[in-house]
């Protein structure tokens, strides 16, 4: 595995791979990796012939008061779980790599990015279309992986690889949890032991719904009440949104059907978590 810092030198790799019909697989990541990021390189790794992987933990898409700073990182851990993986390249540039002095440039997917997250991490999509394109000029991939863990990031990055007439198939991936059902994050680390506890009623509160959607209930206000119920009696945790919505728009939708994302995030302490499921 090579690990490449500059934007010109994974390009000459790339034109490398090109002019031998190599198709690329692409994962972008911030790091701090967990099974959830390894489930997508492997995904990777079985579609194209040579996959990569960024590691990046981009600043514009961290709000002012967000936990850009702390956020976890260890490049040396990463690295070596990678290797055992056997990918090609690791691409991990600084920020004065990627957001040079003067840098002016920024992509946005209007509606989309104002929605669920959107509200309470205004600019956060903006910060993640920008990298994300980015990203994909400099690696050109024919596949990218995304995780259904983060479906509004997933939702808009596909959209934007469609309005801008991008070369890549955005490939989204099973959410990955931990043996009692918290959705794997690198955010997770953030949780003491009580906290902890307390992040399992969002992926319960999602079992519940889909036991009581299979027994036959379509009401949303009896699914997202019971949810709701669910995760306040966590004194830990406060709701940001509970939110059913129609998986290509993100608008509300009036009643459970197939194909309805049911979302969520919750502040636990100072954590924010999120979860989802499709119906
Ligand atoms: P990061 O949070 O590091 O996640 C990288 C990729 O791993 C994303 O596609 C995310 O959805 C996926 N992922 C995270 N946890 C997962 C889980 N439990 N199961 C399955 N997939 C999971 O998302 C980002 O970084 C950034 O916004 C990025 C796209 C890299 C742009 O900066």
């Amino acid at each position: 595995m090579k690990v490449i810092k500059s934007i010109p030198a994974l390009k000459s790799a790339v034109r490398r791979w090109k002019s031998k019909n190599k198709t690329i697989g692409f994962v972008p990541t911030m790091g701090y990796l967990h099974e959830g990021h390894l489930s997508l390189v492997r995904a990777s790794k079985k579609k194209a012939d040579v996959t990569v992987v960024s590691i990046f933990v981009n600043p514009t898409q961290f709000g002012p008061k967000e936990d850009f700073k702390t956020y976890p990182r260890d490049f040396e851990r990463d690295a070596g779980l990678l290797e055992k993986e056997g990918i090609a390249v690791l691409f991990y540039p600084d920020a004065e790599e990627m957001y040079p002095g003067g840098y002016k440039t920024y992509v946005e997917v209007h509606d989309l990015q104002d929605k669920l997250c959107g509200r309470s991490r205004p600019g956060h999509f903006r910060g993640v279309s920008t990298v994300v394109l980015k990203l994909f000029n400099i690696v050109r991939p024919d596949y990218a992986f995304f995780g259904q863990k983060d479906a509004q990031q997933a939702i808009i990055l596909r959209r934007m690889a469609r309005d801008l007439d991008l070369d890549v198939r955005v490939e989204v991936m099973p959410i990955v949890r931990e043996a009692d059902g918290l959705a794997m994050s690198s955010r997770n680390t953030y949780l003491g032991p009580d906290e902890r506890k307390a992040g399992l009623s969002l992926s319960r509160s999602l079992r519940q719904a889909k036991m009581r959607i299979d027994a036959g209930e379509r009401r949303l206000a009896v699914i997202l009440s019971a949810m709701k119920e669910m995760i306040a009696a966590e004194p830990l945790a406060r709701i940001d949104y509970i939110e059913a919505v129609d998986m290509d728009t993100l608008e509300p939708v009036k009643e459970i059907s197939e194909g309805t994302l049911i979302a969520l995030a919750v502040f636990i302490g100072k954590t924010r978590l999120i979860d989802n499921m499709i119906v």
